[in-house]
């Protein structure tokens, strides 16, 4: 069967796409003609994923899911946080990357985590998914896989970071494969 997933982000639904593999058919925004860029105004993970799956609910009458994600880093008072995607004001990966780097220049305290929360909205009802993996910030980016911060993300008990692992590797550990298997788990008991 279809689950819809809404993201616009590409590499996120090839990621959950894999996750799902064999079980359910992915659709995210474009594939059900949805080009609004939904509006995260949420304080908390929790609310922004909300108020993206309640958005498709709302306008298509479709259960959906939707994942809010981003880098916690310790030295950084956990910022960039829900600002993730625009760190510096602008949604360009490279050059939020860059801004955290240099906001972590001549820091030794390297700690972070990822941290994903994916709202499900099943009859009416809104379920929460959590998931976190801990690591360190790289000095310099390293890896051409992935997105976002996995060139400067090495996880807690790797020597690599997720932008040198292929997308298999990295949904055995991430913090969105964490919190996908937890929804996959509850819509098996439904
Ligand atoms: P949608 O809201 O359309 O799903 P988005 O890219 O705007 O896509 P978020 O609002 O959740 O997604 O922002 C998360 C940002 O955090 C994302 O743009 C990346 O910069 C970063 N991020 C999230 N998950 C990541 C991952 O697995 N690896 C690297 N960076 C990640």
């Amino acid at each position: 069967s279809e689950l819809v997933f809404a993201t616009n982000n590409k590499h996120k639904t090839e990621e959950v796409g894999n996750l799902l593999r064999g079980q359910y058919k992915v659709l995210n925004l474009t594939d059900i003609g949805c080009t609004v860029d939904i509006p995260e105004t949420g304080s908390t993970f929790a609310e922004n994923a909300t108020l993206k799956s309640s958005y498709v609910v709302q306008n298509y009458q479709l259960d959906c899911f939707a994942d809010d994600s981003g880098l916690e880093i310790e030295a950084l008072n956990q910022e960039p946080g829900i600002y993730s995607a625009r760190y510096s004001g602008i949604k360009d990966d490279a050059t939020n990357l860059n801004l955290v780097l240099q906001k972590m220049e001549g820091e030794s305290n390297r700690k972070a985590r990822f941290r994903t929360v994916v709202s499900l909205f099943k009859d009416h009802k809104n379920y929460l998914f959590e998931g976190v993996i801990n690591g360190q910030i790289a000095e310099k980016p390293i890896g051409d896989q992935g997105f976002g911060y996995d060139p400067i993300f090495i996880p807690d008990g790797y020597e690599v970071s997720f932008a040198q692992m292929s997308m298999e590797q990295k949904n055995e550990i991430s913090h969105r494969a964490i919190a996908m298997r937890k929804l996959i788990a509850f819509l098996k008991e439904q």
